[in-house]
């Protein structure tokens, strides 16, 4: 498959997905969101059981290309609802529910729309060198393409209020020590530690582990009854899969399992 701002493949159940325009830090634009929206598509239809999703060159995202906004004088005003609507509503939606892990490795600045993308991802790693900059405020935006969901969820009311109002500059190192991130490592062995969790993904109980993202994602609305009401509902369906009776027997067997993803 042919892209002009993504790279795009997918090969022995591991799709990978390059932002692409590192003259730009990676930043979207229209086009890119057209083929990202298809490049998602083929990966929940094909055979991935994994995606992997970076960026080239030195930054990882800079969230919308302002490039693609007219606002000088006389200039009619963008309708940022509906870009929103249009590309990172579905594009975050898509990440979410995609029913495999999906790993982000986010090798430099990942600002604005670009910082929420990575914390949409399901395992979210960091170079030392990267950064996640809430750069909204300093265009006099709000948080979108779901920030506001993910930054108080998952290091709290005061450090999301920080972060957003001031738009600082959270080094990754930070940002695993909060836990914003899974984890932070050093530059070069980040891209070693993401293609091991693809790898490990790809030969993964793919099911079980889509059932599992779907569950703690749908925690955070929950109930603790409806909770246990969705685990067993999850459970009674992956029992009847190939997977578990495979875990169970490779466990007997004392021998590796051989995982089919169903
Ligand atoms: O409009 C809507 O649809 C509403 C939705 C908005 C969602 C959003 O994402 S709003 C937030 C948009 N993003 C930003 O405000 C971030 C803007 N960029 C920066 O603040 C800085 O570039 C960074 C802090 C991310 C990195 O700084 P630095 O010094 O490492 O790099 P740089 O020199 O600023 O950028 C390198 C090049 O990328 C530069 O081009 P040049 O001068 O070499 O030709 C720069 O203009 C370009 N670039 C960086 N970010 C963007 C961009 N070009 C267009 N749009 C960008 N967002």
């Amino acid at each position: 498959m042919s892209y002009q701002n993504i790279l795009y493949s997918l090969a022995d159940g591991i799709a990978r997905i390059t932002l692409n325009r590192p003259e730009k830090l990676n930043a979207f634009n229209a086009a890119m969101h057209g083929e990202l929206r298809d490049a998602l598509i083929h990966t929940r239809a094909g055979k991935a059981r994994v995606l992997l999703l970076s960026g080239a060159g030195r930054g990882f995202c800079a969230g919308q290309d302002l490039d693609e906004r007219d606002l000088s004088p006389g200039a009619p005003a963008p309708d940022l609802g509906h870009g929103l609507e249009m590309h990172y509503k579905p594009l975050v939606l898509a990440l979410r529910t995609l029913p495999m892990p999906v790993i982000c490795a986010v090798n430099g600045v990942a600002a604005g729309a670009g910082a929420s993308v990575a914390l949409a991802c399901d395992i979210v790693l960091a170079a030392r060198s990267a950064s996640f900059i809430q750069a909204f405020c300093k265009l006099g935006l709000v948080p979108d393409a779901g920030s506001t969901n993910y930054l108080p969820r998952l290091i709290g009311t005061a450090r999301a209020m920080g972060l957003s109002l001031l738009g600082d500059k959270l080094p990754a190192e930070q940002a695993e020590q909060w836990g914003l991130i899974w984890k932070c490592l050093p530059d070069e062995q980040l891209m070693l530690e993401a293609e091991r969790l693809a790898l490990h993904f790809s030969s993964g109980p793919t099911k079980g582990l889509a059932r599992t993202k779907q569950a703690i994602y749908a925690s955070a609305d929950n109930t603790l009854e409806q909770q246990l009401d969705l685990e067993c509902a999850y459970q009674r369906d992956i029992g009847l899969g190939h997977d578990y009776r495979e875990g169970v027997n490779a466990f007997k067997e004392k021998r590796p399992a051989r995982f089919s993803g169903d």
